[in-house]
């Protein structure tokens, strides 16, 4: 391995992968993806990509192998609970957050579970939870006091009340569609999560540097993704209104030719859901609305 090209680990094949590859497309990072290859070398930066299961990125970016990785906060804040009751020290540590792989870990119960109980923490007192999470699930039952039994899984979490494995689960949810097909009930959140990228706590200098020029340009990419570029044609009058409805601090105002009623509106907009804007801009007056994605937004 080349320890003078910055090693970032992503997921070879899942959930994350594609947005993983996108975003560090959209940041420059041009990385020729070969089928069943472990590392991918970037051609326009020294940055090479390691290919590998999500579950491992935490340790190989912990041991340095990779210098830095995306991973699921879940993943990630199961992992350091269990590097510090073996090492009793921090970790790598989290750069920033990204905005995609959004789910929760959550507690799920069975329809027809006993409802004479009365709060969430009696609902979990002395029960049998199955988790491919037992690390963060413990901190929590120990944060609230309550003594349950852990039942570790891999996988099919879902389906371990049916089994008879556990009471309850503790399982990711995103749009609950699997806790309903599966007759359980969402409770309490254990951890609200999104991918997030870490860093080795010692990296040289040259690689620190390129870190902190890779998490800048995420930040405007992710900035730019959330905002629309709108040109628009308003009526003089009705200019205030429709700055209002924009919600924009300074949009460029420009004289149409040959009308001194109208003018031309530039701005950029946060909202990125653009229809309920677009209607009450409609019903101000404005017209020929063009919306537009913006692709970079550097402070
Ligand atoms: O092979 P490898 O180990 O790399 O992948 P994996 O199978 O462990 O992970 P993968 O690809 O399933 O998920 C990767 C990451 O995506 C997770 O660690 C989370 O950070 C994030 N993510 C976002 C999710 C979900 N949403 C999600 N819905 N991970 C899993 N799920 C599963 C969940 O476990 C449950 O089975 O989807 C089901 C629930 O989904 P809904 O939509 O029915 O609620
Ligand atoms: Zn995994």
């Amino acid at each position: 391995m080349n320890k003078e090209r910055l090693q970032i680990a992503i997921q070879k094949s899942g959930r994350l992968t594609k947005q993983c590859i996108d975003l560090l497309s959209n940041c420059g990072v041009k990385v020729p993806i070969v089928k069943d290859r472990l590392i991918a070398s970037c051609e326009n930066m020294p940055i090479d990509i390691m290919l590998v299961r999500d579950d491992d990125i935490p340790l190989l970016v912990n041991e340095g192998i990779s210098d830095v990785g995306i991973v699921g906060l879940n993943v990630c804040e199961e992992e350091k609970l269990k590097f510090k009751k073996d090492n009793d020290n921090e970790p790598f540590s989290i750069c920033t957050s990204l905005k995609y792989g959004k789910c929760r870990l959550s507690f799920a119960y069975p329809q027809l579970w006993n409802k004479s109980k009365k709060s969430w923490s009696q609902y979990l007192q002395n029960t049998t939870i199955a988790t491919s999470y037992p690390n963060l699930v413990g901190d929590f039952l120990k944060k609230n006091n309550i003594k349950a039994n852990i039942v570790y899984m891999a996988g099919s979490v879902e389906a371990a009340p049916r089994l008879g494995k556990a009471d309850i689960i503790c399982d990711l949810v995103s749009s609950g569609s699997t806790l309903l097909a599966n007759n359980l009930v969402e409770g309490e959140i254990v951890l609200e999560s999104t991918a997030v990228l870490i860093k080795n706590k010692t990296l040289s200098s040259e690689n620190e540097n390129l870190v902190n020029r890779l998490v800048k340009r995420i930040e405007a990419v992710q900035q730019a993704s959330e905002r629309k570029y709108i040109l628009l044609h308003a009526p003089r009058k009705s200019l205030k209104k429709i700055c209002d409805i924009l919600d924009s601090e300074s949009p460029s105002i420009m004289p149409l030719e040959g009308d001194n009623d109208m003018v031309a509106l530039h701005v950029l907009c946060k909202e990125n859901d653009f229809w309920d804007i677009a209607e009450e801009l409609k019903s101000a007056g404005a017209s020929s609305i063009l919306v537009m994605p913006v692709e970079k937004l550097l402070p």
